[in-house]
């Protein structure tokens, strides 16, 4: 029997592993989405707004590896994705993006709706191809998926509504997704090259990445071999940090602990599957060795001496029985202890401000740390959520921190936990929310009630853009346009049928979440938090300092002495 583009989509898909698709629906999907309907085997989960979709999407192709499919309608419909792809894309997440699209034979005409999502979603995928006519559907979807899982990335597919309706002609072939990743490692004289840099070395530092992901046994015998500590991204947290006794925490704006003192004295460092950004906290005295499975990258962050291509797992073991044990670890135990007692210090801090109201952000975020599940995933949003999330969870064996860490866009935690949550029922789910990035997309509580997602919501309503306000600050301006006028998100939750909790006592804050992580289904905790809280860096440098100083100044003569007096009390122990 003859089949439509539409219902050979939803069969390939299937044979692809995939079960959901993420979207919104319209009248130029209409055959994708009766096909879906037809075939019973794959869901979909329908948002509020298609941003989400794509953020979902991602967040689910994060969790399980798998490729996982979103889908918009012409125009405006697919339009709305585009930040979730962008971030998907970043973010290295195997996601294929059905972008239906206007009328075949309208193209060009400036029809109602037309846009070109050929053309649009160029910058965020490996692949965008438009969908012409039915013969060429087959081999263009397989085309699509195999970017989408071997590059790591967003693929798109633009389907006109007339051709998803039209008949695939008979005999063309369903080959399925092929993902068998390879082994990547440097040639032999590359690697010797590596070896006799380390072994000259007398104080080497491992920085890892994302690219650590299932080699933290390998990574931990290199860190042995080398007696050297080991710094790590956001994104390496969760793979590096757990059970490993040479972590010395993270650098960069979110940083934390001995990574930063690390790097800076050590005689080599080596950057392992990491594309870290800020260039400003890479030192500039030691040799620089990196190792990435994307060549392209090598070099782009940092002065580098020595840049191999391969995967880690298959480096580190090619490379361990050219390197000679090292047996000094003077080094290591400095670093290890400078992070111990960065740790203590930490800790001491959200001791102290546990009691204070109104309430500090860092004590919810700790006592989340204690009460959540050991293979909890967490979302962070962008600002200063990602910030708490960085310095107070820790990693554990299973456990899984989403953000939106490359693309930085706000809004992500919630419809990145939709996904998360979708993909892994039974699991704790628990998006750590701003109140600006949870606004931004809020008709997705909706979506948690409308598909019984049992996710956790924690927000800390601190009544301001607060990694803006403090952007600003730092930068010696007084804060203008940060301020947010909120509900009362507790009982905004409520009116749409979700659980809804509201804390401003301290006191409260430990009963609070146990009582929101205990909810059978979705629930908000709506925490008041301190709007003037600062997190400073690993090391602020003397212009962040000055620039603080300046736009206290700066409100002090604006009349704004209040202001100012309470964002000194709020932080003075945090003041390097
Ligand atoms: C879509 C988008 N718009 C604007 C920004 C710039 N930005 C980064 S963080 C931030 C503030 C976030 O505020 P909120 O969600 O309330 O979290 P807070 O920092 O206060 O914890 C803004 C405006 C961005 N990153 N993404």
């Amino acid at each position: 029997m003859a089949e439509t583009v539409a219902e050979r989509l939803v069969q390939t898909l299937v044979g692809a592993g995939v079960r959901r698709i993420y979207g919104l629906v319209g009248d130029s999907l209409n055959p994708v989405t009766d096909a879906i309907r037809r075939s019973a085997t794959v869901d979909w989960i329908h948002v509020r707004h298609e941003e989400a979709a794509a953020f979902a999407a991602a967040a689910d192709a994060e969790l399980t590896g798998k490729l996982a499919v979103c889908a918009g309608s012409c125009g405006p419909g697919n339009l709305h994705l585009i930040n979730g792809l962008y971030d998907a894309h970043r973010n290295m997440a195997p996601v294929l993006a059905i972008a239906a699209h206007i009328p075949s034979a309208e193209i060009g005409t400036g029809y109602f709706q037309e846009t070109h999502p050929d053309q649009l979603f160029r910058e965020c995928s490996h692949y965008c191809e438009l969908v012409a006519q039915p013969h060429q559907f087959p081999r263009l979807l397989q085309t699509a998926m195999q970017h989408a899982v071997s590059s790591r990335g967003v693929s798109v597919v633009v389907l006109p509504g007339d051709v998803a309706a039209m008949d695939v002609p008979s005999g063309a072939v369903v080959n399925g997704v092929f993902d068998a990743v390879p082994m990547v490692r440097p040639a032999d004289g590359d690697l010797a090259r590596l070896a006799e840099l380390l072994n000259g070395a007398g104080k080497v530092t491992l920085f890892c990445g994302t690219g650590c992901a299932g080699a933290q046994r390998e990574v931990l015998a290199l860190a042995e071999r080398l007696k050297a500590p080991v710094g790590y991204s956001f994104r390496g947290k969760e793979w590096i940090e757990h059970d490993n006794p040479y972590a010395v925490g993270m650098t960069g704006l979110l940083g934390w602990g001995a990574a930063y003192d690390a790097m800076h004295a050590c005689d080599v460092l080596v950057l392992l599957g990491t594309d870290f950004p800020y260039e400003t906290f890479m030192p500039t005295t030691p040799r620089i060795a990196q190792v990435d499975v994307r060549p392209e990258r090598l070099g782009r962050r940092s002065k580098l001496d020595l840049g191999l291509c391969g995967d880690v797992r298959d480096t580190i073991t090619a490379l361990l029985p050219l390197l000679e044990p090292k047996t000094d670890h003077a080094f290591l135990d400095k670093m290890c202890e400078r992070h111990e007692r960065a740790r203590r210090r930490l800790r001491a801090y959200v001791d102290h401000v546990g009691t204070r109201r109104p309430i500090h952000p860092e004590y919810v975020a700790a006592t989340l740390d204690e009460l959540a599940s050991p293979d909890a995933v967490f979302t962070v949003d962008t600002g200063m959520c990602a910030v708490w999330g960085a310095r107070y969870l820790h990693a554990a064996m299973g456990r899984r921190f989403l953000g939106s860490f490359n693309h930085g866009s706000m809004a992500n935690a919630l419809p990145q936990a939709i996904g998360a949550q979708v993909a892994y029922p039974d699991r704790q789910v628990i998006s750590l929310s701003g109140d600006g990035g949870l606004a931004m997309l809020m008709g997705e509580l909706l979506t948690l009630r409308q598909h019984e997602l049992p996710v956790k919501i924690v927000l800390f309503n601190n009544s301001t853009l607060g990694m803006v306000k403090l952007e600003m600050e730092v930068a010696g301006l007084p804060h203008h346009g940060c301020d947010l006028k909120n509900p009362n998100f507790a009982a905004l939750a409520e009116a749409v049928g979700l659980e809804g909790i509201r804390v401003e006592d301290p006191a409260q804050v430990r009963p609070a979440l146990q009582r929101l992580l205990a909810a059978k289904g979705p629930a908000l905790l709506d925490v008041v938090t301190d709007p003037n809280v600062l997190a400073m860096p690993p090391k602020a440098t003397i212009a962040q300092a000055k620039g603080f100083a300046l736009a206290m100044t700066r409100m002090a003569f604006a009349d704004e002495l209040d202001d100012v007096t309470d964002t000194v009390m709020s932080n003075w122990r945090t003041f390097p």
